[in-house]
């Protein structure tokens, strides 16, 4: 996947107070998609009970609009700053390999954004500033011994390639680690199916489990 995030604008909710009418409120986003978070019940809840509506399958494995992600002109520039809201998860199949390019945006300002996984170590194969270039970047993959690690800073204006096994049953959130940019909208998640065998279901809530 290639996956853009950084900062973007959403219009106001009609009983939004502290928006900018006009302009609309900050947001950040990862492939243009602002992550709400759902309200009816959790995404991991949701999962169990098969329960529709609460997030759809359709996070995008690429950015929707390619453009120079990290130059200076990109970050000025309103037509890119719009950001779509959605609560869209990326479904993995169980031990799926998977490899990531987080690319960061220069909208609004290029930013360093501490990048975390929940569910999963993973392997940081290589990391730059400027754009990610799939002919000059894969050849300098570290796959001999890369850091494992299950956050990752990537350098403002710069990208990271990461790797991991989707060998952990669930919904896994991966979400900017700054606080203030989890409610803006900085995340995403992935659904791990279940494995072929008992040690690898997802065993369902206790039946003592507090509920909200
Ligand atoms: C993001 O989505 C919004 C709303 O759908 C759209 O107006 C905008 O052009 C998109 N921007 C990018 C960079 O994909
Ligand atoms: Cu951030």
């Amino acid at each position: 996947m290639l996956v853009t995030f950084g900062l973007g604008v959403t219009p106001c909710a009609p009983a939004q107070t502290l928006c900018n009418r006009t302009r609309g409120s900050v947001a950040a986003s990862m492939n243009n998609v602002s992550f709400q978070f759902p309200t009816a019940m959790s995404l991991l809840e949701a999962r169990m009970r098969r329960r529709a509506g609460v997030y759809t399958r359709d996070f995008p494995d690429r950015p929707p609009v390619m453009f120079d992600f990290t130059s200076s002109a990109a970050s000025a520039d309103r037509a890119l700053m719009a950001t779509a809201k959605g609560t869209k998860v990326k479904a993995l199949r169980y031990k799926e390999t998977v490899e990531v390019v987080l690319q960061n945006t220069a909208i609004l300002g290029a930013e360093n954004h501490p990048l975390h996984l929940h569910g999963f170590n993973f392997y940081v194969l290589e990391q730059g500033v400027g754009n990610f270039n799939a002919y000059r970047h894969v050849r300098t993959y570290n796959l001999i011994n890369p850091h494992q690690r299950n956050t990752v800073a990537v350098p403002a204006g710069g990208w990271a390639a990461i790797r991991f096994t989707a060998d952990n049953p669930g919904m896994w959130i991966m979400h900017c680690h700054l606080d203030t940019h989890l409610p803006f909208g900085l995340a995403m998640a992935f659904e791990v199916d279940d494995g072929p065998t008992p040690d690898a279901v997802l065993p369902p809530p206790p039946p003592d489990y507090p509920q909200c």
